[in-house]
């Protein structure tokens, strides 16, 4: 009989450099994980809720928090990265265009890639950019788990209708996955950390260790 494996409720992370560019990302040596979506939708608050640390990640009320790629070593395997927000109007129009320039090489060219994870607003989901991360990622093959974030400003049933709406927009998506969230709340926090485990790899528990043929 296969004893049930139980995953860690956290993922621990540290802070590992942080790139303006793809050139100036560190060696893409491990599989990685990023955090895309509109600006404000929560990835950095994602990441946070993640690792149980506010501080892991800077996040704001105010859009456009995050400017440059963060890389964050996982202590079990792999990489997560907190990638600049889309759409922030105020940003000067050279900064905006700079920093969405290296979101897409990064995106378009960075091996290591394995996922993404798309932060969308529940409220506001599926927007020009969103779809556009759609459409490409498909086309290129790669998965993406969309987070439909902020869960805790609807209702219960008004969490279901989005969840249902999104999933019959990607239905012919394979690689697609959807489900709500709440970073604030901790709603779908195990649904989540089981997407980023099976995309950097399970973590091996100790009694799973000792059950291991010794030599
Ligand atoms: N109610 C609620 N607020 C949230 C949630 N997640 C994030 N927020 C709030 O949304 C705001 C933006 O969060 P960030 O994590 O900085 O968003 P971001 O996507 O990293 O933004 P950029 O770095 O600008 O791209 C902050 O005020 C957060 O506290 C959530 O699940 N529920
Ligand atoms: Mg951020």
């Amino acid at each position: 009989m296969t004893e049930k494996v139980s995953l860690p409720e956290r993922l621990e992370a540290t802070f590992l450099t942080s790139a303006p560019d793809l050139r100036r990302c560190p060696p893409g040596d491990c599989p990685e994980v990023a955090f895309a979506g509109r600006s404000n939708a929560g990835k950095s608050s994602v990441l946070n809720e993640l690792t149980g640390n506010r501080k892991t990640a800077k996040v704001s009320k105010t859009p456009g928090r995050t400017q440059l790629l963060n890389f964050f070593d996982v202590r079990t395997g792999g990489r997560m990265v907190d990638l600049p927000g889309y759409g922030y109007a105020k940003a000067g129009r050279d900064a905006q265009q700079n920093w969405q320039k290296a979101v897409n090489h990064y995106l378009s060219y960075r091996e290591a890639l394995v996922g993404i994870v798309l932060v969308m607003d529940i409220r506001h989901p599926n927007q020009a950019f969103d779809q556009e991360l759609l459409q490409w990622s498909h086309d290129s093959e790669l998965p993406v788990h969309i987070l439909l974030n902020k869960a805790d400003k609807l209702s219960f049933s008004a969490q279901r209708q989005a969840l249902q709406k999104i999933r019959s927009a990607y239905a012919d998506f394979p690689l697609v996955t959807v489900q709500c969230h709440s970073a604030l709340r901790r709603i779908g926090t195990p649904e989540l950390l089981a997407q980023l485990f099976t995309w950097l790899g399970t973590p091996i528990t100790e009694s799973e260790n000792s059950a291991q043929p010794q030599d």
